[in-house]
């Protein structure tokens, strides 16, 4: 359940009650894509984070180690040693962004492993099945995720059928959520908008998903190719037929600074490898912008990754040992490295909920917009 506690403008505050706790929105979720946060980071570090809600994937566990041994090792709370709410994703956007030799149709696609080459079939049905076996809290709707730019009948054909899947998911959830030994008799499932960047499209299947009484709705297709700006006017086209009442979750994305503006036109929540990629390629988040930590001019610096952040690391380490750690290719210096930007996203979207709380969302958007996104 998705209670809107109050507005600014379109941006909203609210929180989302589910069986495993309780998700403050606006909100972050920590990628875990095969059970685990790249960079050496466990369940037990994301509860020092901050964090919220744990995001893995159905392709990636499906293929390994396989979700019947998830629900035989009791789902993927249990396995990982994550107590809070898990959001699983359909594996409709991994299937066309990893797989190889994919064959779509209406009744699912068939691909090959990038594990092994293996030839498999997923379709609505198929998704369902393995995110109840995972036992998520959150199951995502199976969709086509069509990269910009895109022909406008591809993507009004293909955005059809998304629609046609997520009948047969919404059936097919309800029968699970029944059927005896499930390991969570109350999961919930969100839909997913898609349209590649057609506002027609977009605003369509926004109008057919919304009536049908789904737990939240997904942005998909976008941070696909197309440009910042076409992002944003996309969400500001939806956003008025999306249902008020229900949690709006923009799916990969993004910087802060993709945050701060998706936020301003009405989105709830988000997950974004951002954080976790950017600190194994060296890149620090910070209020004043991104540091690259390789940059010589940190050997002597004393100062913590961010001198307004309390994380953790910061409370700890210079930008010296930092730097030197990643000179010397050892591993920690990812790990440090990715616990801060984690912190600095999930502290990101808790100062985004304070200045809503407060009537000062626009005031804080205009302080930092430009700063967040700089290079430093
Ligand atoms: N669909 C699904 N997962 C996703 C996406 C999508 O379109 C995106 C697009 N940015 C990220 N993750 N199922
Ligand atoms: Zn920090």
């Amino acid at each position: 359940m998705y209670r809107l506690i109050k507005t600014e403008g379109t941006a909203r505050r609210g929180e989302l009650a589910t069986v495993h706790g309780m998700v403050q929105t606006p909100g972050f979720m920590n990628v875990a894509t095969a059970g685990a946060i790249k960079g050496a980071v466990s369940a037990y570090d994301l509860m020092e984070l901050g964090c919220q809600v744990q995001l893995c994937n159905t392709y990636h566990l499906h293929l390994r180690p396989g979700d019947e041994t998830v629900k035989r090792l009791g789902g993927i709370r249990k396995f990982t040693g994550w107590q809070g709410p898990v959001l699983t994703d359909s594996g409709g956007f991994q299937v066309f962004s990893l797989a190889k030799l994919r064959d779509i149709r209406e009744e699912g696609v068939t691909f090959s492993s990038h594990i092994d080459g293996r030839k498999i079939f997923m379709g609505p049905e198929e998704s369902m099945r393995i995110q109840s076996n995972l036992g998520s809290t959150i199951a995502m709707a199976f969709d086509e995720c069509v990269e910009n730019p895109a022909e406008y009948e591809y993507a009004k054909m293909s955005c059809a059928r998304t629609a046609r899947w997520l009948e047969r998911c919404k059936a097919e959830m309800a029968r699970l959520n029944r059927e005896e030994g499930t390991l969570n008799p109350n999961q919930m499932l969100f839909g997913i908008n898609q349209g590649c960047t057609y506002h027609d499209l977009r605003i369509e299947h926004m109008k057919r998903i919304a009536e049908m009484g789904l737990d939240g709705y997904g942005i998909g297709g976008l941070a696909v190719g197309e440009t910042a700006g076409e992002m944003y006017s996309v969400i500001e086209a939806i956003e008025p037929h999306m249902p008020k009442d229900k949690i709006r979750y923009l799916m990969g994305v993004g910087t802060p600074a993709n945050l701060l503006e998706a936020v301003r036109r009405g989105v709830d929540l988000f997950d974004c490898v951002m954080p976790t990629r950017n600190a194994r390629h060296g890149h620090a988040f910070t209020m004043e912008g991104c540091r690259n930590m390789l940059n010589a001019k940190y050997v002597l610096d004393e100062a913590p990754l961010d001198e307004t952040c309390d994380c953790p690391v910061c409370r700890r380490f210079t930008r010296a040992y930092i730097h030197h750690l990643f000179k010397a290719g050892e591993m920690l210096a990812m790990r440090l490295t990715v616990m801060h930007n984690l912190y600095f996203y999930n502290h990101l979207l808790a100062k985004i909920r304070d200045a809503l709380d407060e009537g000062r969302f626009e005031a804080f958007y205009k302080e930092n917009i430009e700063t967040v996104g700089r290079r430093i």
